[in-house]
Formats: C-alpha cells, structure tokens, sequence
C-alpha cells in the first residue's frame, strides 16, 4: 500500500513538474524575438538556455538609441537593452549601460 502511494505521488510531481516545464517551454517559443536574435552573449551560436532564457525575461522592439537598422532585445524586467540585432555588420551587438558596443566589445574598452 505504502508503495503504490509513493508510485503515484511521484507521478503525480513528475507530471506536475513536466507540465510547468512545458508551459514555460510554450511561453518561450510565443515570445515575438525571432529565434536567430536570441543570441544574448553575442557569441554567434544560441544554446538551449539562452533560447529559453531570451523567450521567457526579454522582449523586442526597435532600438532605443534610435540606431536605423537595428532591432533590441531588452530586459522585461528593468526595460534596459540587451542585445541589439542590425542588419548592418556586426548583426549582434552587445548593450552596456544602456548603450550598444560596436563589435560586441566590453563595456571597459569604449572610456
Ligand atoms: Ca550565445
């Protein structure tokens, strides 16, 4: 008896959890950044958790310093960018303080 209650809690979890997980899976893939712009580092490849990451704490709209050509991942959370996507080389660029860099450069070697 005993055992067959641990069986089904444990289902019970499993499924649970396996619902959450596809439920935020699904609330990534909606999120409007395209999934070629979820490169959040800029380091030319996108790994699961910056896909999951980009499609469940970001957004997309155009470029907030008014860069022609260029779309932004911001943060939802403080409105700050992220990532600017441009059509123009280099395509991803890194923000720093609310500033995209130019080559995906860190922030210290712009002052
Ligand atoms: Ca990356």
């Amino acid at each position: 008896m005993r055992r067959r209650i641990l069986i089904v809690v444990t289902v019970v979890f499993v499924s649970l959890a396996l619902g959450v997980f596809a439920y935020t899976v699904k609330a990534a893939r909606d999120n409007p950044i395209p999934n070629d712009a979820r490169d959040l580092d800029c380091d030319g490849s996108i790994s699961a958790f910056e896909w999951y990451t980009a499609g469940l704490n970001y957004g997309w709209r155009g470029a907030s310093d008014g860069t022609l050509g260029c779309m932004e991942v911001f943060s939802l959370k403080d409105g700050l960018p992220a990532v600017g996507v441009c059509q123009q080389s280099p395509r991803c660029r890194l923000a720093r303080q609310a500033r995209f860099t130019l080559n995906c450069l860190p922030s210290t070697s712009l002052h």
